[in-house]
Formats: C-alpha cells, sequence, structure tokens
C-alpha cells in the first residue's frame, strides 16, 4: 500500500533540506497541535500567546524573511510548514500566515529600519503578536473602497473606522492597520493599548473555530508619525503582504485535503460493509482514486508556484492560479471523505467534516475565489473585469 503521493514520488522532488524541514515541522504538529485541536476547535479558541511562543521556537514567524532573528528559509520550506501545519488545522495555519506573511511581512517590506528593529525580532520569537487590518464590515473584497481614514494632525495621524474579520485582533499586541489618506493609502502599526483602539472578539464561527477572529474599532486613535509604514502610498501596499500569505494557503490547504485523504483511506479499510471492507469496494476505490490524483496535481502545483516564487519571479496572477486551485480541490477532496465516514465523519472524532468547514473560510479569505478568476481573467485579457 502507498501513500496517495507516491503516486508522483513527490518526495523525490525535494532536497534533503526541504526534506528534514518538513518532517520537524510535522514532528511538532503531532507533539504541540493534533493532541489539541479537537479541544481547541469545539471550544472556539486557542492559548495564543502560548502558541505564538511555540510557533517562535520552532522557527514558524517570518520563516521565509531575512534578518531580525527571522529563520531566512525558502518559499517552498515555507510552504511546507503550511502544509504541515494546516494538517492539523487551517486555523494554525492562520495564526502563522497572519503573523509572518501580513503582519511581519508589512513591517519587513514596508517599513522604516527603526520599525523591523523594534518589533521583527520579537514578533519572529513569538513574543508580540501581530494581526493585519485591512477588511471593513463594507469593504472585503474591494479595499479600494474602504472608509477607514487617517488625517495628520502635526507629528501625529489621528485614526478613525472599524476593520472587520481580523485574525488575531483581540490578542494582538501589534496592529498593522490600513487607511485612506488625503494623498492615497497608508499603513499604520497601532500597538495594544493605545487610547482609542479597540478590538472586540467576534463569536459563533462555524469555520477556522481554532482561530481568533475580531473587530478593530478606531475612535480618534493617535498614533505618532514614526508608526506610519514610510513606503507606502498606495493599495500596493497591503496587496503586497497578501501575496505572502496567499502563497502559504497555496500549501496550507493541500495539507488539509491530504490529512482527510489519510484518514478516510484508513477509515475505510477499518470499517466492514456488507461483509468486507468498504476499501474493497469498486466505488470506494474510484473515489479514493480520484482525489489522489488532484491531490497530487495541487500538490505539484504548489512546488512549481515555490519554484518561481524562490526564483524570485512569482507574479499575483501566478499566485492566485494556487490560491484558487488548492482552496477548490481541497474542499472538494475533504467533503468527498466526509461522506465516506459516514455517520461517523459528522463527529469531531474525524478530521475532514472539521477541515471541510475551516476551508469555507480558507476559500473566502486572502481573496474569494471570484477574486482569483477575475485576477487570472485579467492576465489571461488584459481587460478588468472588477468592476
Ligand atoms: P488595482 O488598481 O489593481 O491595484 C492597486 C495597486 O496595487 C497594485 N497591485 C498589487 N501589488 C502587489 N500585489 C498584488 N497582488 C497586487 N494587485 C494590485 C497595483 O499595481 C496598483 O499599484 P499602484 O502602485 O499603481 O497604485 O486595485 P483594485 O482596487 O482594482 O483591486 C484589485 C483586486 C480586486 C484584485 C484587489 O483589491 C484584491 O485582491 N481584493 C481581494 C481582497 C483580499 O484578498 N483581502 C484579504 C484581506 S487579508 C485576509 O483575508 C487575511 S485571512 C487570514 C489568513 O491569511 O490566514
Ligand atoms: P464580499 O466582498 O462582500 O463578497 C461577497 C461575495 O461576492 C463573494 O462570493 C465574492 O466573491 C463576491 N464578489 C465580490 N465582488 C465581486 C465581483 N466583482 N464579481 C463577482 N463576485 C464578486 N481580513 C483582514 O483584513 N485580515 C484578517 O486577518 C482577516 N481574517 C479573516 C479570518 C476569517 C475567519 C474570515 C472569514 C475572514 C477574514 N478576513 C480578514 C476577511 C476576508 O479577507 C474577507 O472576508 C474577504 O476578502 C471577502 O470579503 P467579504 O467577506 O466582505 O465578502
Amino acid at each position: 500500500m502507498i501513500h496517495p503521493l507516491e503516486l508522483t514520488n513527490f518526495d523525490s522532488l525535494l532536497s534533503d533540506d526541504e526534506q528534514l524541514l518538513k518532517n520537524t515541522v510535522r514532528d511538532f504538529a503531532d507533539r504541540e497541535l493534533r493532541p489539541n485541536i479537537q479541544d481547541w476547535f469545539e471550544q472556539g479558541t486557542l492559548p495564543a500567546k502560548e502558541l505564538g511562543l511555540k510557533f517562535g521556537e520552532l522557527g514558524a514567524l517570518g520563516m521565509h524573511l531575512e534578518g531580525y532573528e527571522c529563520p531566512g528559509m525558502s518559499a517552498v520550506e515555507y510552504g511546507l510548514a503550511c502544509m504541515e501545519i494546516e494538517a492539523v488545522d487551517s486555523g494554525l495555519r492562520s495564526f502563522v500566515s497572519v503573523q509572518g506573511s501580513l503582519a511581519m511581512y508589512a513591517i519587513y517590506r514596508w517599513g522604516s529600519e527603526e520599525q523591523k528593529q523594534k518589533y521583527l525580532p520579537g514578533m519572529a520569537k513569538g513574543e508580540l503578536i501581530g494581526c493585519f487590518g485591512l477588511t471593513e464590515p463594507d469593504a472585503g473584497s474591494d479595499p479600494a473602497s474602504m472608509k477607514t481614514r487617517a488625517t495628520r494632525d502635526g507629528d501625529e495621524w489621528v485614526l478613525n473606522g472599524a476593520k472587520m474579520w481580523i485574525t488575531n485582533s483581540p490578542v494582538a499586541d501589534v496592529a498593522v492597520v490600513w487607511a485612506r489618506t488625503d494623498e492615497g493609502f497608508a499603513g499604520f502599526i497601532v500597538e495594544k493599548g493605545t487610547p482609542g483602539f479597540t478590538a472586540p472578539e467576534i463569536h459563533r464561527k462555524l469555520s477556522l473555530r481554532a482561530s481568533i477572529t475580531g473587530e478593530i474599532v478606531l475612535d480618534n486613535c493617535r498614533v505618532p508619525e514614526e508608526n506610519r509604514l514610510p513606503e507606502v502610498h498606495s493599495l500596493r501596499g497591503p496587496l503586497t503582504c497578501l501575496n505572502e500569505a496567499r502563497y502559504g494557503i497555496i500549501w496550507g490547504a493541500i495539507g488539509s485535503a491530504r490529512d482527510a485523504l489519510e484518514t478516510t483511506i484508513d477509515y475505510v479499510h477499518e470499517r466492514q460493509v456488507f461483509g468486507k471492507s468498504l476499501s474493497a469496494f469498486q466505488l470506494t476505490q474510484a473515489k479514493l482514486a480520484d482525489m489522489a490524483v488532484e491531490l497530487n496535481k495541487s500538490t505539484l502545483l504548489a512546488l512549481q508556484i515555490g519554484r518561481i516564487k524562490d526564483s524570485g519571479k512569482a507574479a499575483p496572477h501566478q499566485i492566485s492560479t494556487g490560491k484558487l486551485n488548492s482552496t477548490r480541490a481541497a474542499l472538494d477532496i475533504v467533503r468527498q471523505c466526509r461522506t465516506m465516514l459516514g455517520a461517523s465523519g459528522v463527529t469531531l472524532e474525524y478530521s475532514p467534516l472539521r477541515h471541510a468547514n475551516n476551508l469555507e473560510s480558507v476559500l473566502t479569505y486572502e481573496g474569494t475565489a471570484e477574486m482569483h478568476q477575475l485576477i487570472i481573467g485579467k492576465a489571461l485579457t488584459d481587460e478588468e473585469a472588477f468592476r
């Protein structure tokens, strides 16, 4: 019996260092994450502070960034880490994505040297938790319509507005907040405790329950000019960060699908129906074969995009290609897996339905499937059809 990814000898495409990294993160996930995930998901929470320190020790936060006490790994290594973490739960990969690819990357790419020195080492260690506030109640897919405004007042900026669906905002020490100004768009680093900044938690989610989600409310919140990201003048600022997080999702979603398929293969061997193993029926094998083929195609696509990214040439539409494919393929696989577990598939004892619920968020955040179709469509036609 072979593992599904042996259909294309996926591991043979990885270097020794990449294999080692993958195995290290998988061991960490088995030891620190997998034993707790059912409880975290059921309780709808996460021990964010404790987990941040553990991810920091592992080197998973800002993993692909150079300097400032970040590990400086390759894009492929970062992707493999996302895959192993999301094989446990999308909420855990989200924690890593938001910290490293969104909050830290925003400072790394667009911040001043002082800002990088001040925040990045603590964030890499998980001592400071970051969040990234772009989406608003009335501006999700279209961030250009954001209402949050920053007005200059001497050496300070006054922020007013509201952000919605912000991963980790209730527990964040540092929020990167995007706002409209008279000159265009700008990004600000807002520290926890700044007067006028609050971050109430959003409850009763049916998806990504092992992740803390909140709002950000800015009510005459004053931040010094030194907290503005000096290099940002347009939406290119936040959208560049999204490329990084979308890249991690390409690999992460495949992790969920792989875990669901592994769970299902184990289950159909054990489950007896009509006098023999569920695995011995042709219909079962056809489903497993189709899912394994899709998993392999998606994994190979992720690796190719990772190699392009490591060459420094990944274009946004290439990242959209991977994000669109991985999230849709993963959802199809985990839903099919759920059906094959019968009634057992609706409990927390087995991962497929938990992954399916999570992947509904993953399909929506970091650009919905439709946004990625439109980004690819624009690249193919030179016609913009967003508006
Ligand atoms: P548009 O006029 O096309 O561009 C504005 C400026 O941005 C530049 N640009 C990009 N730069 C880097 N990377 C990209 N992917 C870029 N896309 C555009 C562009 O060159 C231009 O630069 P400049 O300097 O000339 O001004 O912008 P638009 O308003 O037409 O919007 C395009 C669209 C719809 C593709 C964009 O708004 C979009 O991607 N919308 C989706 C929003 C989204 O994905 N939000 C995610 C929020 S964060 C989140 O969900 C975290 S989830 C937690 C987790 O990750 O786990
Ligand atoms: P809308 O933009 O209102 O879209 C609704 C529907 O309309 C979608 O199907 C969409 O594809 C479709 N649609 C929109 N425009 C078009 C069009 N032009 N053509 C055709 N169809 C269209 N955001 C952050 O900034 N930071 C975070 O940390 C963060 N974390 C999140 C965590 C979770 C659990 C979730 C669920 C979301 C998170 N988000 C975060 C927000 C996320 O990025 C947005 O939900 C997403 O961008 C979609 O925006 P929306 O929900 O406003 O949907």
